[in-house]
Order: C-alpha cells, then structure tokens, then sequence
C-alpha cells in the first residue's frame, strides 16, 4: 500500500508532504509516514525540513475513526516529541485548517508559516477530549496561558492574523505556499537559525484567580462538562511544572476523557451531523437545481429571520406580505436582528448594509415569478397554505421550488393544491431562525430528487445542519416533542411545580426546562395547534388543563411577561407564582388526581423515555432515517445537551433493556394509553442489540 505522506530533497530541504484526503486526519498510515520521513531527514543532505500537506487543507487533527480501537505505534505525543527533537530546523506551512492533532505537530515544529485565509484551533474539546499530543503544554509556552485557555476551552479556532499577532504564527505568506515556504527554509537554513522548541519555553504566569476564574465560568457556561475543566487543570500544570511532567499529566487525563460518556456522545455528534447530510437512495453528485432569487412570504418573526438566512449567503431575497402595514412590520424585525447582530459584533455595519440590501419587500405574487426558491411562511393554518401554493403554482416559473415553513402541517396535502407536487418540499426552520442551525427538510411522497438535493446543499450555504424527515404530524422534532411535553404537564399535575419539572431537566443537561420553553415560544402556539385538530388527536386532555387555563388567563408566556412563570419585565429572569400553583392544585382536583412528590429521577425518566419510545416509532415507519438523524434534530433544535449524544444515543448508552424496562414499568403505572413500548424498542431490546448496531444492520 502506498503511503499517503512522501518525502523528497528539493535542493537542500527535505520536503515531507502529506495526502490523506478529505482533510489529511493523522491515521496510523500518516503517524508513521511522518516519522519515518522524519527518520530519512535526519540522514540526507537535507539543511531543514518542510511539514506542507496537499489537498485542502492542512493536517485538521487526530484521524476520529481510530478512537476506542487499539492504539498503533507511532502514537502522536511521540511523534510531536520526535519532530521537536529533529537535528533539522522543521518548519510548517499551513493551508486551510491546521486543528487538533495538526496543530499539536505545527507546535513541535520550529517554525510556522501560512497563508492568510488559513485557521488554526485545538477543537478537541467539541469532542470531548483535550489536546492530547502535547498540545496543552506547549500552546501556553508559546503564546501564553490566557489566550490558549481561551482557544482551549471554546474549541474555536482564530485566523492566521489573529494567529500570528499571538505569535502562534511566525509569518504569513502571499502567493504559493509551497514556493514561499521552500524559500524560508532556505533562508533559515542559510542563517543556521535555531531549532526554537517550544517545550523548552517558560509559561508567563498568569495573575492570581485567572484560573479559578475560568474553571467557574466554565461551570456555567460548559455546564456538566468534564473536558473543558481539565484542560485548564492541565494549562495550571503547564505554568507549575516540568515539560515532561505536564505531558504526563495531560496523558492521563486525555485517557480519561477519551473513555468517558461525554466524549463517546460527542463523537457521535460529530459524525452523526455529517452522515445526516446524506440521503439514503440518492448519490453525492445528484443534479441540483441553481437557486439565485430566493420568495418568502410571510413576514413574521420567522419568515423575516428566513429571509435573512439567505441575504447573509449573498441570495437576493423578496419578502412578500399582504400589504404595506405588515411588510414594514416584517422588514422592520430584519432590520432589528441586524442592528442586534452588529451590536453583539456578529457582524460589522457594512456587512450587515450588504446583506439588508439584499433584501427587498413586495406586496403582490407577481415579484416572485422569477424566485427559484419560495419558502411560505404564514400562519400554521393548512387551508390557508393550500390557498398560498395554488397562487403560487399560478404565479411562479415552471422548475422553481415552493417550501412550506410549516411546523405540523400535512405537506402532502399542501403539495395537491398544486399541479407540480414534485417541485413542494418542507423546510421546516426554527426560531429564532436566523440563529437556530437545524433545518427539518420534509420530503413528500412526491418531491423531485433534485428538489431535495438543491434543499440539503443550500442548507449547508446557509449555514443550517440539514435532517430530512418523511411527512407525519410535527414531522421528527415536533411530533417527538408531543409526548415530551405531555410527560412535562402530567407531571405538574400529578404534584410536581414547575420549577422541580424544570430543574430536574436543566440539571440533566437540557439548555432550558420544558415549561420554560413553552413560555418562551408561546402557550398559544400548543394551544392553536390543539385547537386546529380533532379532539381526539390532542393526546391526553389531562395534560394540557393547566396550559389551556393559561391561554384562557391571556398568560401566553414571556411575550405577556407571564405563564408558567412570571417574568421580569427588565431582565426577563422567570420566577415561580403563587397564582399559577394554585392554579395547578386546582385543576388537579378537578381531574381527580392525588397529588405526591416526584423524585427528579422520575421526571427525568419519564420526559426522555416518552421522547426515545416515540423516536423509536419514528425509526420503525421510516420517518427518519437513522437514529443519528434525530439526536441531530434534538441537539441542534432543542437544546439537548450534545455531551448526551442526543435522545436515541443516549438510549444506547442507558442501555436499551433498561429504558424497555423503565417504559414497561409506566405503562403499569399510568396506563397503555400513553406508554406502550414501541415496537422497535421491544424487538432491540429482547435481541440485545443496540441502536448503533440496528443502523449498521440497515445500512448493509
Ligand atoms: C485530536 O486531534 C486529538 C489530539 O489532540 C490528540 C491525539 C492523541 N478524523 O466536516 P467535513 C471527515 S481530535 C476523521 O464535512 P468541512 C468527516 O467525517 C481531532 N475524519 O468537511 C467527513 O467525512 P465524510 C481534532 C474526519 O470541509 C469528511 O472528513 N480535530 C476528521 O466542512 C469531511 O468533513 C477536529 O476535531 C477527523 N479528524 O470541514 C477537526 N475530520 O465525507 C474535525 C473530518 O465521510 N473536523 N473528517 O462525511 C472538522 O472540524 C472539519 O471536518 C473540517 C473540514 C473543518 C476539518
């Protein structure tokens, strides 16, 4: 087998070039085509040594797919260690992204130099992980501990500008890398300039408290986390101990993290994001159709933050409203989110000019018969959507796409009121939606091939995590979330306060609690969509009492300053109310029910067990396609704690026997109605297989 790195003396620098597409990952093949390129350096005529990479980018970290299998000689701390100790002045040239494990080896080089659009970061903490070949103990040396906890801890990474002024970076290189790098060498070689080993560097010490500082501010932000802790336990061992000591101590714990629950979630993330982008049945290089001009109807807080998706990836947008009074009113929203974007340095004045100028208004169909892409974005009302693809149908040129922003709403039906079924799809966006990443993408039974192509990649081109779901009631998210939020509100009533509902959840690792939620996005939003079905598909009447009375009360959430909670008009800070438990106790004893306490373990069982059995459903008629798709779906649009790995992981990690257990022993207690294992779940469970497994079996 060929190796992916090669070696060869042009002139008097040796010139080790790696090739490991997509992204040149440091697999065992490159580990040891590294060091035995290394070897043959230290033997020729070579007077330095270049580390350059091919392809796109430079070497973007340790190779994922290894992790959890046994480990091969060279492992990457000695190689770094390796690279330090060459006789010959080593120098690395960066393209693209040097992350993680590539740029543990640029530290042990000499030398570095780049190219303006290049990025470098240590992201292993988005894994889970901390840097493990050094990296902890030499980013400090070289540019100090406070800018290398920061990059450290965030996982992000900083340009080549930003780099180089941090000293990360020693020169930033126009033109072609490879003839600008060759030259340094030369240069270098020339002048005998030092081998400058950043392990021999001295860490400034940092003031008294800095540390402290970040490991609490951490315990906030990084909430449950154990990777991010222990990277600033490793950084205070770069500042207090010897080079070899803290490579030891940062060893252990990236052991530690390597083999913990966390760090298997966020791996699973990580590919589970990047497979969900693929459509089972349908190649990479499907047809696409070219999307330019992009209609929005519906100017409302989510089709004004649609709009804007689009401006900001360089499309002309039209917002369309039914006349001037709510067009301004739309335009207006876009025109706050930009003013708040610039405000928080999201982006800077002149960009956001740009892309508001990219947005025009327009009050009649006609503008949109020239639109490739329209997305509908009215009221959750299938009547009124119907209506809207039937002018639309009459108004826009033949092989443009028509989406439905809807939320629930049968796609199907909507895509009949059209004579061109095969062009309607849902694009299913959540609020608010200029911010949220995920992107359901609803494929009816009649959407085009090539309609779904074009919606998965422009989603990447506006920056959207993209999972395709089939066409069912609330679709992947929502109609999980039905049985959710039905666990949430039995619990309230069955003596639970809201608080405990939701502290027990945030505790868990959910971003907000679920009353919190409901009063962020709306009491009247369920309460609506209740209304518009038949009575006998609102699900469990007892469970929405106290919500509905809500509504009725116009308590609507944080938009009235009070639902579930009270909120503080200036901070918007949520307080229990006495009202609202009073409330509670009694429409409890209206419905009969014998208030108890409720152990936090039970809330939390019940709210993310109803959400799994239903996943499970979800699976089983092919709705999603895989069980990464919807952790997908769950970290990226419902604040589940990706360190959990999403709902369906997280079952696996649970074990899927227990959680069958855990449902069998609430159907004994609350009755079929509501908890009757899923059938998936039975058959994986009585075959002692797990999730993961099951997706593998349906691939092959
Ligand atoms: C580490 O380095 C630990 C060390 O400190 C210590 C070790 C002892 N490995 O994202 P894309 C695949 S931890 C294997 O779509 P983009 C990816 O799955 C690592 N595979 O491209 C996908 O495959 P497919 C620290 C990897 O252009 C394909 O490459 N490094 C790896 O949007 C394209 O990926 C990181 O965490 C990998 N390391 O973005 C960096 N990376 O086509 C992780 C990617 O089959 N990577 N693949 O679906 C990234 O952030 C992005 O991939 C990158 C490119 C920005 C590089």
């Amino acid at each position: 087998m060929t190796s992916p790195v090669s070696y060869e003396l042009v002139d008097d620098i040796g010139v080790i070039s790696v090739a490991n597409p997509p992204v040149n990952a440091l697999s065992h093949a490159v580990r040891q085509g590294i060091h035995d390129a290394l070897a043959a350096a230290q033997q020729d005529a070579s007077k330095a040594v270049l580390v350059i990479c091919e392809g796109r980018t430079f070497i973007a970290g340790a190779d994922i797919t290894e992790f959890g299998k046994p480990p091969r000689e060279p492992h990457l701390p000695d190689l770094c260690n390796t690279i330090e100790a060459s006789s010959k002045p080593v120098v690395a040239a960066i393209h693209g992204t040097a992350l993680g494990g590539g740029l543990e080896v640029a530290l042990s080089c000499h030398y570095r130099c780049a190219v303006p659009a290049a990025k470098v970061g240590l992201p292993e903490v988005k894994l889970g992980l901390l840097p493990g070949a050094g990296g902890t103990q030499r980013l400090p040396r070289l540019i100090g501990a406070t800018p290398a906890l920061d990059m450290m801890t965030s996982g992000n990474p900083v340009d080549a500008a930003r780099a180089a002024s941090l000293g990360l970076i020693d020169q930033l290189v126009d033109g072609d890398l490879r003839t600008a790098a060759l030259a340094w060498c030369r240069e270098l070689a020339a002048k005998d300039a030092p081998r400058r080993k950043t392990s021999e560097l001295t860490a400034d010490s940092v003031a008294e408290g800095v540390l402290e500082q970040y490991r609490s501010t951490i315990a906030k932000r990084a909430r449950g986390q154990v990777a991010p802790q222990k990277i600033v336990d490793c950084v205070e061992a770069s500042l207090t101990r010897p080079f070899a000591e803290g490579l030891q101590i940062e060893r252990e714990k990236f052991i530690e993290c390597m083999q913990s629950p966390q760090s298997a979630a966020l791996r699973h993330m990580f590919f589970a994001e990047r497979e969900a982008a693929k459509i089972q049945g349908l190649s990479k290089d499907s047809p696409q159709r070219d999307v330019n001009k992009v209609g929005i109807i519906g100017g409302g807080t989510m089709g004004s933050g649609i709009a804007m998706n689009f401006a900001n990836a360089g499309m002309q947008v039209v917002l369309l409203e039914i006349n001037d009074e709510a067009l301004a009113r739309g335009l207006a929203i876009i025109d706050r989110n930009y003013k708040g974007g610039v405000k928080r340095g999201k982006l800077s004045e002149d960009q956001a000019l740009a892309c508001r100028g990219r947005i025009a208004g327009a009050t009649d169909y006609q503008s949109l018969s020239d639109a490739d892409l329209v997305i509908e974005a009215v009221f959750e009302n299938l009547d009124l959507k119907k209506e809207v693809f039937a002018k639309l149908d009459a108004t826009c040129r033949q092989g443009a796409i028509l989406a439905t922003n809807t939320s629930y709403q049968d796609v199907d039906s909507i895509a009949a009121a059209t004579k061109r079924p095969r062009d309607v799809i849902g694009l299913h966006f959540f609020s608010p939606a200029h911010i949220m990443k995920l992107l359901e993408v609803v494929r009816a039974s009649a959407t085009a091939d090539d309609v779904l192509a074009t919606c998965m990649a422009l989603a990447k081109k506006i920056r959207k995590v993209p999972v395709v779901s089939g066409v069912c009631y609330g679709f992947i998210g929502n109609r999980m979330l039905g049985h959710y939020a039905r666990e949430a509100q039995l619990c309230v009533i069955e003596g639970a306060t809201p608080e405990q509902v939701d502290g027990a959840m945030e505790d868990w690792g959910m971003a907000m609690g679920p009353l919190a939620v409901f009063d962020l996005a709306g009491l009247d939003v369920g309460y609506k969509a209740r209304q518009g079905l038949p009575e006998a598909e609102r699900g469990d009447p007892r469970a929405y009492r106290v919500a509905d009375a809500l509504v009725e009360m116009n308590r609507l959430g944080q938009k009235t300053g009070a639902g579930f909670y009270r909120y503080d008009p200036e901070t918007r800070q949520r307080s229990s109310d006495p009202e609202v438990q009073a409330l509670i106790e009694r429409e409890a004893a209206a419905l009969g029910v014998e208030r108890r306490e409720l152990e936090a373990s039970e809330i939390v069982d019940r709210l993310l067990f109803a959400l799994v059995n239903e996943g499970m459903n979800i699976l089983d008629e092919g709705i999603a396609q895989r069980p990464g798709d919807i952790d997908v779906v769950y970290v990226y649009g419902y604040g589940f704690p990706a360190w959990r790995g999403g709902p369906m992981h997280y079952a696996d990690a649970v074990g899927l026997a227990q959680v069958h257990e855990r449902i069998r022993e609430f159907e004994r207690r609350f009755g079929s109605e509501n908890w009757t294992p899923a059938p998936l779940l039975e058959r994986l469970a009585s075959a002692g297989m797990t999730l993961a497994d099951w997706a593998k079996s349906q691939v092959n």
